[in-house]
């Protein structure tokens, strides 16, 4: 154990005033961060609003992307400056945000600090992102952030240990003062909780004989943990990992599974032959996508048949208490919730407004539209927690990935959904198609588009069932006369510009639902939402950039 004695520095700063956190956290280009006093006065913010307890333990990890190992070292040094008593740090920075929020709970730590853009680019032109979570190893909820976003406006000055360079690559403690810097293996404790929660024994026979699967880590955190998991616990064979070492670029890929940014596992399971389960995760393990062979799994297609199937895993055979969705997320779990007679909250977009309902036991699993999902076993969204819940499924159902979407339409019908992004270089414009349709919300109702009667307009505004809090301005959403809706939004992740996202809805029943392309049961929504947004008017954009 190395020790060293607390050299401390004041450096004086001039106060930043970007600092304010987004959906998940504050995200900004790398050349951002690299500002001199830039992260500093960040995290001292948060340091100051946090008002830890002295002696006090944080975990820090990130999901390995450039600039994670520098922020390791800087946001150690202020620990030590700041009294903390005892810094978890994921061996080599890393640590993906679920093991990060699980290893907060089991290490009985006051909160944690997760160095990470998620799903956008990495590189030297890339993003970084810095968020914090509390004791719960939920997200800092928006009062708290908004609380460092003050205090960042006035930040003058930061705490900074003078210290010798860590060895972040080496398992082991280091004493700087009263602090101890102890690095852990990132992946132990996530594993140890997945063969908690699931069948493995189960998992290694089905892979063994009956499932081929295809895991993609996309060059991002989750390779470790899926080498860990898949193979050395499960059995599967090396080489049907892939991507599997974290690099500081992604190797140039956009670690962001969705069929836009990841066609190329939409290729391989629309291919003969194709795996039987594909799975991928994002830049920091959150995020998944599921495929089977000639089937791509929409996320609110997956929610809702993971709630319908809780019996096929140990850690859910009881079912669940309540089920919840952002807002903007297909309806298809609310059909499953009122079969099962649960409730079924709707939240705004942004994992933290999911931890409250978590934390009181009012739900047992929750999801969005974004590629997320996850249960009460941690605070943050799961995307290896997800391919092993439909490896789960497949085990305990002998079906395969289509056979189970598709019995679980003909039962339930079929939500169809698509997102829309439209990214627009001006703020200002996008802002201009929300404060359009904000002011003349009253007048939207009655309206039509495209063919399509909108009957109600509104915008929606979430007040937490359990600590009362009120959240505005949520999103705008228009349901159609038969059913549909239509919900606009500005995405709350990006580092540039804008994107206005619009997401469509539709359920329908009967007979050749499988075969329908989301395209054509949804290209009448896609026209109102165009013609009611004035989309084309305010950017001039007809088409949008992206359909996810
Ligand atoms: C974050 C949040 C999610 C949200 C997503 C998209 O995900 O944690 O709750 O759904 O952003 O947000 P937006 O539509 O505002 O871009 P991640 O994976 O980026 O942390």
């Amino acid at each position: 154990m190395r020790s060293e004695k607390l050299k401390l520095r004041e450096i004086d700063c001039v106060p930043f005033d970007d600092q304010r956190s987004g959906t998940a956290g504050l995200r900004k280009k790398v050349t951002v961060f690299q500002q001199q006093h830039y992260l500093e006065c960040f995290v001292q913010s948060v340091f100051d609003t946090l008002k830890l307890e002295p002696g006090s333990t944080l975990v820090l990890g990130g999901d390995g992307r450039y600039y994670n190992r520098e922020a390791v070292q800087t946001i150690s040094a202020m620990a030590a400056a700041n009294g903390i008593g005892r810094m978890v740090v994921g061996q080599g920075g890393l640590l993906s945000t679920p093991a990060a929020s699980n290893l907060i709970r089991t290490r009985n730590a006051a909160g944690g600090i997760i160095l990470s853009a998620s799903h956008n680019p990495g590189g030297p032109d890339g993003d970084f992102g810095i968020k914090f979570n509390t004791a719960t190893g939920g997200q800092a909820p928006e009062q708290l952030t908004e609380a460092a976003f003050a205090s960042s406006l006035v930040c003058k000055s930061y705490k900074l240990a003078d210290l010798t360079t860590l060895d972040i690559d080496k398992c082991g403690e280091t004493v700087i003062g009263n602090t101890v810097i102890e690095i852990v293996d990132p992946v132990s404790d996530y594993a140890e909780l997945m063969e908690e929660i699931f069948d493995f024994e189960l998992l290694r026979s089905t892979l063994k004989h009956r499932v081929r699967l295809h895991f993609d880590a996309l060059n991002a955190v989750t390779g470790p943990y899926a080498q860990r998991i898949f193979c050395d616990m499960l059995g599967v064979p090396d080489e049907c990992i892939c991507n599997a070492t974290p690099l500081e670029d992604f190797g140039g890929i956009h670690p962001d599974p969705n069929p836009v940014q990841a066609a190329h596992l939409v290729k391989l399971a629309m291919s003969e032959n194709a795996p039987d389960l594909i799975g991928a995760s994002d830049g920091d393990g959150d995020r998944y996508m599921i495929l089977g062979s000639s089937m791509l799994v929409s996320p609110g297609d997956s929610l809702a048949i993971m709630l319908a199937n809780t019996v096929v895993a140990p850690g859910y055979r009881n079912g669940v208490p309540g089920v919840a969705r952002s807002m903007p997320t297909s309806r298809a779990v609310d059909a499953v919730a009122h079969d099962l007679g649960i409730p079924c909250f709707e939240t705004p977009t942004g994992w933290r407004f999911f931890c409250n309902l978590l934390e009181a036991g009012k739900i047992g699993l929750c999801g969005e539209e974004s590629f997320g999902t996850s249960s009460a076993h941690t605070r943050e969204k799961d995307g290896l927690w997800a391919v092993l819940y439909w490896l789960s499924m497949m085990a305990g159902l002998e079906q395969s990935v289509g056979e189970i979407v598709r019995r679980h339409w003909a039962r339930f019908g079929r939500c169809f959904f698509q997102r829309r992004d439209y990214v627009i270089a001006d703020l200002e414009k996008a802002e201009a198609i929300i404060r359009n349709l904000t002011d003349n919300i009253g007048s939207v109702a009655g309206s039509a588009g495209a063919g399509q009667q909108i009957s109600e307009a509104n915008i929606f505004e979430y007040t937490d069932p359990v600590d009362g809090s009120v959240s505005t301005n949520q999103g705008i959403r228009l349901f159609s006369a038969d059913g549909g809706r239509i919900v606009l939004r500005l995405s709350g992740t990006g580092t540039s510009g804008a994107t206005l996202r619009v997401y469509l809805d539709r359920t329908e029943r009967g007979p050749g639902i499988a075969e329908k392309p989301a395209a054509a049961a949804l290209s009448d929504l896609a026209g109102t939402a165009a013609e009611i947004a004035r989309i084309e008017h305010f950017t001039g954009l007809t088409e949008p950039t992206a359909i996810i």
